[in-house]
């Protein structure tokens, strides 16, 4: 006979950022259910709360990173950055909280531990470390696509007597690191953010470098009031529409030329006027082949080479800098300030890892083959086991005693990176296999959040209880995820998309690379077509009951 537990909430939300916040909001204030959300910070930010690292901030402009659900919040809220720094996000992020009276139904400082659904019920039974048990009819995850920190496991780490720090959990108060000798491991977005800033404030700093990064500069400064005054805010509506239909998420135009039909001189010139402007625009402002052609690619790529070699003055530190092994833009293009000049301070030293790998960490420092480096402080700027890593964190189990760790085991399969054949009513923001960590997020988490909001108020009018996605429709998912990516350059390169950071992970491209607009599109059209490959109903279990009860 099934059972008749009842739900203490319609749904449970995991994670107080960007996706946790708005779904809380649009499941609330606008669907009118119960909602609770647990948090392991002790704030609402999500990745803004927990990377303070120096120099943390985003590579999105400030203008297009916030949420559109209310004209009133896109019209007040000023930033004073061109690009947002973590600091003044996080504030963002807490204002949104208070003006929209989101705390009362978040439990901060709570991570949940399990998940089980209960097939009989039609339930989410959600667990937290502190022992609670909350049964919900929707589990939705906002848990953040970069939010379980990688710390390598390096032979004798934890004999260190100095101290460490993950760039993504980094200490509320700052570390101090006047007349220090750092070590910063790692020259990904958080390590060519942070050494310029750290490099200011050391001693000394050593940079321990496995990839060498191409990196642009983002010319970052006080945000342009004239544009925000007259170009932003009375035309947020069209731009944020137009962001919606994006490759990327930002409301820009990509260049129509192709690299290798312009001149020498000519490319050369659109290059340069690229870099003058700085971010993300030298690369979609320039060329529409550059992501897409490799020869195009190769253009770019030497061209930031040459800036490399004119910008950093000692020879064995260019050979070190600049990147061979991957084409630009095939690990996450990177956007900074000050970051190969930094290599010109007396203060820095650069270790190649690739040619003098580290051996161990020790009481008193790092050792690599080549000797011993004392410092104090070490960094660890070494990324995160991205999109799959705080799934895995979680006991998550589906029907028939599914076990997500075991689904994924290969690479994580979705359909539409929503949702997870096996796992009914529970809901992904921004999960493997959809845009996520190659957009700009907001506009991606708000895409999701406005999917999963109106298919549960399609149920709620169908009187329908229970969706899952279809084993066949999501394989069919999976394929073209991977399609997608095997025709782009991402897969020139080891990246986090890959998996490749991770040892032992699988080998899987996780995000959708097919592009924002192309994407949404996709979603609309499912919607359309009835839902096209997910299961709507009411739970088996139920309907055999009151089969049984003459129902
Ligand atoms: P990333 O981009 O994953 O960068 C991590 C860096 O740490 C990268 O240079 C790695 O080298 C390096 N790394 C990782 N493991 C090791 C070990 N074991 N030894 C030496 N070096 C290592 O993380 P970030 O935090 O910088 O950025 C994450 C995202 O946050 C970013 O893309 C934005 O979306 C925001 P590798 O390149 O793998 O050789």
């Amino acid at each position: 006979m099934a059972s008749t537990k009842k739900a203490d909430v319609d749904a449970v939300v995991i994670g107080a950022g960007f996706a946790g916040l708005g779904m809380l909001y649009r499941l609330r204030e606008q669907l009118g259910l119960s909602v609770q959300v647990f948090e392991t910070g002790d704030d609402v930010g999500g990745t803004w709360y927990w990377n303070r690292y120096p120099g943390a901030r985003c590579d999105s402009e400030s203008y297009i990173y916030c949420f559109s659900f209310s004209d009133e919040l896109l019209q007040d809220w000023n930033w004073s950055g061109k690009y947002p720094e973590q600091p003044e996000i996080l504030s963002y992020l807490q204002h949104v909280a208070d003006r929209f009276d989101l705390r009362r139904n978040i439990q901060f400082e709570t991570r949940v531990t399990a998940a089980h659904y209960l097939e009989d019920d039609n339930l989410w039974r959600v667990e937290t470390n502190l022992g609670e048990v909350v049964h919900a009819r929707f589990l939705i995850s906002g848990i953040g696509c970069i939010s379980t920190g990688n710390v390598p496991d390096i032979p004798g780490r934890d004999s260190f007597k100095g101290d460490s720090f993950h760039t993504g959990a980094w200490p509320h108060d700052g570390v101090d690191f006047a007349g220090k000798r750092v070590a910063v491991i790692g020259t990904g977005s958080s390590g060519v953010q942070s050494i310029p800033v750290i490099a200011e404030q050391a001693g000394h700093l050593t940079v321990f470098q496995r990839t060498a990064q191409y990196t642009i500069p983002a010319r970052h400064g006080t945000v342009d009031r004239r544009f925000l005054d007259e170009e932003v805010k009375p035309n947020y509506t069209e731009l944020l529409e137009k962001a919606r239909r994006s490759a990327g998420g930002i409301p820009v135009d990509f260049s129509e030329r192709l690299a290798l039909e312009v001149s020498d001189e000519e490319r050369n010139a659109i290059y340069e006027a690229g870099w003058r402007e700085g971010g993300h625009r030298f690369i979609f402002g320039s060329f529409r082949d550059i992501m897409a052609n490799l020869d195009a690619n190769h253009t770019a790529s030497e061209f930031i080479r040459n800036k490399i070699r004119e910008t950093v003055k000692d020879p064995n530190l260019v050979a070190k800098l600049v990147p061979t092994d991957h084409p630009l833009g095939s690990k996450r293009a990177l956007i900074d300030t000050n970051y190969f000049e930094t290599y010109n301070r007396d203060n820095v030293a650069l270790v190649d890892l690739k040619t003098d790998p580290i051996e161990c960490i020790t009481e008193t420092g790092i050792r690599t083959a080549s000797g011993e480096f004392d410092v104090d402080i070490i960094v660890f700027a070494t990324g995160f086991d991205a999109m799959t890593g705080s799934f895995f964190k979680m006991d998550i189990q589906g029907r028939d005693g599914a076990r997500l760790k075991d689904d994924w085991s290969e690479g994580p399969k979705s359909y539409l990176g929503l949702q997870v054949h096996k796992y009914p009513n529970l809901f992904m923001i921004t999960g493997p296999g959809s845009p996520s960590v190659l957009s700009n997020m907001p506009v991606s988490i708000e895409q999701h959040i406005e999917w999963i909001g109106d298919l549960i108020a399609h149920m709620r009018d169908e009187e329908l209880d229970v969706v899952e996605a279809q084993a066949g429709a999501q394989a069919e998912w999976v394929t073209h995820v991977n399609d997608v990516a095997s025709q782009t350059l991402y897969m020139h390169a080891n990246s986090w998309y890959l998996g490749a950071n991770i040892p032992g992970k699988p080998r899987v491209f996780m995000p959708y690379a097919g592009g924002v607009g192309a994407y949404r599109a996709h979603c609309e059209a499912i919607v359309d077509d009835g839902y096209r490959g997910f299961t709507l109903g009411r739970p088996a279990a139920q309907v055999a009951s009151e089969h049984a009860a003459g129902g």
